[in-house]
């Protein structure tokens, strides 16, 4: 990454799974002085605030098989164009949840700039259902696979292009909760897992070489979408959908690290911070450490 700028940008989000509070994973993330901190690091600075979101109090599910789609698209396709406008700017877009639904905006914004773009998705799940294998309805959880191209056509085709990236570009980090079908996706598109079972036996330094290398090759960088329930919920304990298991705050640090390391990001994301479910704040603390590792803060 060779910008010097970071365009934040808020996008409260929560229409795409079940419980409230994660709306102010943005506003968490601030209150922890995510701008402050990023500045330290010499970058300069734009925030945008958050985008409008509206209440489920006025809205009916229309599909509870695909709730609120409507809204997840609109307020997506408003992200989508402020991640375009802010790498047209020739600025760093770090995206902040929300809900995981929210990728599909920023992979589209991202990939209709630099077209081909690896993707390093770290995560608890796979976010690889689609409206008939989802055992809940919730976009969260089927936003990479609209992102790869599988879905509801109003996702899919945002921005008029699809898919937004490919399976051989795409890896998996942390991954301890698959449901069956993504299972069965994951074998048939051939995209690297790397679940909590490798990560334990070879090492998190091992599992980003690999990871880098492949999301980078024959691409223009890698956009990192981090759900910060990929880490343990001792570490992380204020996310909706929690599973025992998760990468230490060590291990996600190296990741991060390594990712600055080598120079190829281009854009990220920070999802399904939940300060309602949380113990003073904690886990948007640990999500602005990590934002500070990909934009290069060292430890020496
Ligand atoms: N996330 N696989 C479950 C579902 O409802 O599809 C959980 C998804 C969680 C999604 O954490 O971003
Ligand atoms: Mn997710
Ligand atoms: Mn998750
Ligand atoms: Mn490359």
């Amino acid at each position: 990454m060779s910008q010097k700028k970071v365009t934040i940008i808020g996008v409260p989000m929560h229409l795409g799974q079940n419980r409230r509070g994660v709306d102010m994973g943005p506003s968490a993330i601030r209150y922890a002085k995510v701008r402050q901190r990023i500045e330290q690091l010499g970058f300069y600075v734009e925030d945008l605030g958050d985008i409008y979101v509206p209440s489920p109090e006025r809205l009916t599910i229309e599909n509870p098989k695909l709730k609120w789609l409507p809204q997840v698209k609109e307020v997506n396709e408003k992200l989508a164009d402020q991640v375009s406008k802010a790498i047209q700017q020739g600025s760093f877009p770090l995206v902040l949840g929300g809900d995981h639904s929210i990728a599909i905006g920023t992979l589209t914004g991202v990939t209709r700039q630099y077209q081909e773009v690896g993707l390093i998705w770290f995560d608890a799940h796979g976010d690889l259902n689609t409206e008939e294998s989802s055992p809940s309805g919730n976009i969260h959880g089927m936003s990479l696979a609209v992102s790869l191209g599988i879905g509801h056509s109003d996702l899919v085709n945002m921005g008029n292009f699809s898919p937004k990236i490919k399976p051989d570009r795409t890896v998996i980090v942390g991954a301890r909760d698959l449901d069956p079908p993504e299972k069965t996706r994951i074998h048939e598109l051939g995209i690297r897992v790397f679940t909590m079972h490798e990560i334990d036996r070879v090492g998190m330094a091992a599992v980003m070489e690999e990871a880098i290398q492949i999301a980078s090759q024959g691409t223009k960088g890698i956009h990192l979408s981090f759900d910060l329930d990929g880490l343990d919920p001792k570490d992380a304990p204020g996310v909706g959908t929690p599973v025992l298991g998760g990468t230490t705050y060590r291990e996600s640090q190296l990741a991060m690290e390594m990712l600055a390391e080598s120079k190829q990001l281009l854009s990220a994301e920070f999802v399904e911070v939940n300060p309602i479910l949380d113990q003073a704040n904690h886990t948007a603390k640990v999500a602005v450490e990590l934002i500070e590792s990909i934009l290069g803060k060292k430890i020496l």
